[in-house]
């Protein structure tokens, strides 16, 4: 059965991959899964058929036969399981990439979106100042320690994993800002990830959809 996701209808990056579809394009890529796409405006995610998908009106969502789903990290965990390719095999080694994904999802994205919260929406407040240095010192040491860890090897823990996949796209969130080229270990571990075939399929599907709409005046 051929899974269906959701994707935003027009992007506010223009499809340049930052939005949460493009994790679980990636992970579908990577595990060779075929999926369709559904295209989902900003109006139509806060109407009921949507809201009965995603109980907070967002994308993406996967539907899989009876299964709906909602959350990347959730959809992306689902499809690790049920394929060969982003889970390892041995159980200690599977159980450390999904503490990967966690770390990813909870402990380094989220100082990563208060940066965006502080740039996309407190812009013009008066205590944006001296906000948004602690905001980056925040960052930077969560940078730090994920560098550390990571050190010279390729992947975080062995080969390239879900865990790797989340990591990578939530670091990718920090391009605009340019605080990651200040840690080139990160740097170069989110370019070899860029890199995969995979990657850069989804990474053009996506694109797609931007170019598909710029193009019909949408
Ligand atoms: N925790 C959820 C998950 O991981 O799935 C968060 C889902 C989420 O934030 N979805 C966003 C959404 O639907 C799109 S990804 N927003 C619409 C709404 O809430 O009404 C976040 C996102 C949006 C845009 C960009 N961009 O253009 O750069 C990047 C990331």
């Amino acid at each position: 059965m051929t899974p269906v996701i959701t994707a935003f209808e027009r992007s506010p990056d223009r499809g340049q991959g930052l939005a949460r579809d493009m994790r679980v394009r990636w992970a579908l890529e990577e595990v060779g899964q075929p999926y369709e796409v559904r295209l989902v405006s900003f109006e139509a995610m806060k109407q009921p058929a949507h809201l009965a998908l995603h109980p907070f009106g967002q994308i993406p969502t996967y539907e899989e036969g009876d299964l709906a789903l909602f959350e990347s990290g959730a959809i992306v965990l689902h499809v690790a399981e049920r394929h060969a390719g982003l889970l390892p095999g041995d159980p200690d080694a599977r159980a450390r990439a999904i503490a990967w994904m966690f770390a990813a999802l909870n402990t380094v994205e989220p100082p990563i979106l208060e940066l965006v919260i502080v740039r996309l929406i407190e812009g013009e407040k008066p205590w944006v100042r001296e906000r948004l240095p602690l905001v980056k010192d925040r960052i930077r040491h969560r940078l730090q320690q994920l560098s550390a860890r990571l050190g010279g090897a390729e992947w975080l823990d062995g080969a390239f994993s879900a865990g790797d996949l989340m990591m990578v796209h939530a670091l990718l969130r920090l391009k605009p800002s340019g605080m990651l080229d200040e840690f080139p270990t990160l740097a170069a571990y989110v370019a070899r990830a860029e890199a995969r075939p995979a990657y850069k399929r989804a990474f053009e599907d996506q694109l797609a959809v931007f170019s598909a709409t710029s193009s019909n005046g949408r």
